[in-house]
């Protein structure tokens, strides 16, 4: 069974408490109840956590190398400052979409830069909750799609000399 790291970073635990009109009224484990349910028609394993230390993000990211076909990750904050997340996403090198509830290309300039983009396979914000449904299913669909093959190499100069002769 393929199995996903979900990770929500810092701050993400207060979802549904305040800044109602940029992050919406769903709490977070509102927002895990309907991952975890696509995740079952889907049939894939999820594991979701939340962390507001960036070294533990960083941790897990490194573990999951071993177990996990894919992450889904909103970096929250770090997604601006974190070249320590960008670095571990890089080195476990699993595909990876990044997720966010708002449109950060249309919030504050600041918000403009990710650091996290250049390393995902790819990105989808600004649909709230459905966020994080529509990158579970792009993962699923990114991870079962049938994968063009290497093409083989080449005979060598040698071998086709030899076949020429023939
Ligand atoms: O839109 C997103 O998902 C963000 O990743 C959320 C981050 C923000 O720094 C990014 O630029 C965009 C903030 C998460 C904080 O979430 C809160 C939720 C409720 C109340 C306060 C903060």
């Amino acid at each position: 069974m393929i199995r996903i790291l979900i990770l929500h970073g810092p701050n993400l635990n207060l979802l549904g408490s305040r800044e109602q009109s940029v992050y919406g009224t769903a709490p977070l484990d509102e927002v895990d109840a309907a991952i975890s349910k696509l995740a079952e028609e889907l049939a894939v394993a999820v594991d979701i956590r939340q962390s507001n230390n960036e070294g533990e993000l960083v941790t897990w990211i490194q573990e999951a190398r071993s177990g996990y076909q894919g992450i889904v990750i909103n970096p929250a904050g770090y997604t601006h400052t974190s070249i320590a997340i960008r670095d571990a996403l890089a080195a476990v090198d699993l595909p990876t979409i990044e997720v966010h509830l708002s449109n950060i290309h249309r919030r504050e300039e600041f918000r403009h830069r990710s650091y996290i983009a250049g390393v995902a396979t790819g990105q989808i914000a600004g649909l709230g909750p459905t966020s994080y449904l529509l990158a579970l299913r792009g993962l699923h669909d990114y991870l079962t799609a049938p994968r063009k093959q290497k093409k083989a190499a080449a005979p060598s100069p040698t071998r086709r000399a030899v076949r020429n002769t023939r």
